[in-house]
């Protein structure tokens, strides 16, 4: 996701944080953050120059057409060096914030920078094309309009499909379709809602991913060549798949933090 994406799964994160996770977090942040985690929730972006070797923990490549993800078979980067993806950088540093607050684990990690990396790759893991395919980089070699506009695959749905809908919908206001989301999730997403929390160890990225390259086949590669332009159609049909992943996302990433500091 772009900046918006990400603000949007961590401001639906932190109001349903427990006590716990609340004071955790409180602690955790940089004290420039003033205790709002959407304010550092794409710093992770920022520091992908300065940290090289953080830049392949935002996404997970799958074999091309084949609509599957596996850990052991997808989990690497581009030099196969093993758990070097998303999933990976969760597992890490879940298993990092698990140690926070124990003895002697005081200097062994910069558990700051473990709950940045965190929320923010909490986000990564839910937008369908980042466990897209291989070849095409998750959607980046494939050139689109989105509607007069040259971009590409990929950046339609870390941010074009998000600004439309803050233009079209919310008054160009990011806080009002956070406000929308939060709403949707206690009312006709509540069951479900439920439903997304649920794993039996402290996180389950395997699960997000595996929904993201389904939802990466059946929706955002669905339909697309290079150079089509992509317009209302595409924008009203999709637009609902955007808003599960980042509500998806917030829920889960409110949840990991729960059973992190409960
Ligand atoms: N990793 C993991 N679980 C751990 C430790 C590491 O999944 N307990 C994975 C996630 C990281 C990758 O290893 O993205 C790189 O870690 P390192 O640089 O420590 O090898
Ligand atoms: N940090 C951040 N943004 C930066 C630099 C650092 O969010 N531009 C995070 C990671 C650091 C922590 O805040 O470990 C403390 O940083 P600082 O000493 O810059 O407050
Ligand atoms: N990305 C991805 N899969 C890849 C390579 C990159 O999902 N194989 C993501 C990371 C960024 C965006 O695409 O969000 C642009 O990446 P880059 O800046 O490396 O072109
Ligand atoms: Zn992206
Ligand atoms: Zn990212």
């Amino acid at each position: 996701w772009g900046i918006d994406g990400h603000l949007i799964v961590c401001r639906i994160a932190q109001p349903r944080l427990s006590k716990a996770a609340a004071d955790a977090v409180e602690n955790l942040l940089p004290a420039y953050a003033d205790n709002d985690l959407g304010s550092v929730c794409s710093w992770a972006d920022r520091v992908k120059f300065h940290y090289h070797w953080s830049s392949a923990l935002h996404f997970i490549d799958t074999p091309d057409n084949l609509c599957t993800y596996q850990y052991s078979r997808d989990c690497k980067d581009e030099d196969g060096i093993k758990d070097r993806c998303v999933a990976g950088a969760i597992n890490n540093y879940t298993t990092q914030l698990l140690s926070y607050g124990n003895e002697n684990s005081a200097s062994q990690y910069n558990f700051t920078e473990a709950l940045l990396f965190l929320s923010h790759f909490m986000g990564d893991i839910h937008q369908p094309l980042h466990v897209g395919f291989t070849s095409d980089r998750g959607g980046n070699t494939i050139d689109v309009h989105w509607y007069k506009r040259k971009s590409v695959l990929h950046h339609v749905w870390d941010d074009n499909i998000i600004e439309t809908e803050e233009d079209r919908f919310y008054d160009s206001n990011v806080d009002e379709m956070i406000d929308a989301l939060q709403k949707n999730i206690t009312t006709i997403w509540a069951n479900q809602a439920k439903a997304w929390e649920a794993c039996s160890t402290t996180t389950c990225p395997d699960i997000y991913a595996s929904e993201g390259i389904k939802a990466a086949c059946n929706w955002a590669y669905k339909g697309v060549s290079e150079d089509s332009v992509l317009e209302d159609n595409y924008f009203l049909t999709r637009s609902p798949i955007v808003n599960l992943r980042l509500a998806q996302g917030g829920v889960r990433l409110a949840a990991t933090l729960n059973r992190i500091f409960g």
